[in-house]
């Protein structure tokens, strides 16, 4: 029975509690209709419900542009609509982060010339674009299932079989999207619908892709690959010229050394000459 009587006195003390608390609630209300009304000289102007409402308009405009900015470093670098043609068969396009930081891309889409979310395939294989990369998109089927044999035959095809460190390949595909080579077009959007880049394009020259290292975003490509420019070299097999999963040429190994040696070297003379 102690017991109970030692369980009855928590809630008394509380209730002290509550009495002693409850005397200041009256000037704690009063202070906080004060402020609701914008009673209180320490408080903005502004009314407390429009600041609000200023407040998470100037957040949701924020969090559009730099979700904007995001997608806007994203563009279609290269297209290639005449890969159906190539010994792997399929056309494919490459898509360039320019910004500085990584976009994520899951759930993004294509559609080519239809122009339209709703006709749009996924893009498949790649989740996230890191900053200066490009990766390549092959046209499959709409399964996949076709995915790995024209991968296999477009790395065979551009590199001999040995395709350069990082080099990333994702895939799309499915009824009404095919690049013609005639004039098409590719247009990316977000998993939500939001058109992030789109390019047009007229006829297609044989053996060479449309190079958009330049950046063109809702335009025509009229530039077509050079072997030595923007990264561009003549494929393995012999066939076409383009630059897949790249914008620019990258050093190879022992100009790399050649370079930073002569830097070394220019240094060292700097130094000499300044103690000179
Ligand atoms: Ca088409
Ligand atoms: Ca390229």
């Amino acid at each position: 029975m102690a017991r109970d009587a030692d369980v009855n006195a928590q809630p008394h003390s509380d209730q002290g509690a509550e009495e002693i608390m409850g005397a200041h609630r009256p000037v704690t209300r009063a202070l906080d209709a004060a402020r609701l009304n914008n009673l209180d000289p320490a408080v903005p102007t502004m009314k407390s419900s429009s600041f609000k409402q200023a407040a998470s308009a100037l957040a949701a405009v924020l969090a559009c542009a730099v979700s904007h900015s995001a997608h806007a470093a994203i563009v279609i670098s290269e297209v290639d609509a005449a890969g159906s043609s190539a010994a792997y068969a399929a056309d494919w396009f490459e898509l360039t982060n320019t910004g500085t930081s990584a976009v994520n891309i899951n759930g993004w889409k294509m559609d080519d010339n239809s122009n339209a979310f709703a006709s749009a395939v996924a893009l498949r294989g790649v989740s996230s674009i890191a900053a200066g990369q490009s990766v390549v998109f092959i046209e499959s089927n709409s399964t996949g299932s076709t995915d790995a044999a024209i991968n296999a035959a477009f790395t065979q095809a551009w590199f001999g079989g040995n395709a350069p460190s990082g080099l990333l390949i994702g895939n799309y595909g499915g009824a009404g999207v095919g690049l013609s080579t005639s004039t098409d077009a590719v247009n990316i959007f977000t998993a939500s619908g939001t058109l992030v880049t789109r390019v047009d394009f007229n006829a297609s020259t044989l053996g060479r892709t449309f190079d958009n290292a330049a950046g063109v975003n809702n335009g025509v490509l009229t530039t077509f690959s050079t072997a030595g420019l923007n990264g561009a070299f003549l494929s393995a097999n012999g066939i076409e010229t383009g630059s897949p999963g790249a914008i620019a040429a990258v050093p190879e190994p022992e100009s790399l050394a050649l370079l930073l040696t002569s830097l070394g070297v220019l240094g060292l003379t700097g130094i000499r000459r300044k103690q000179a």
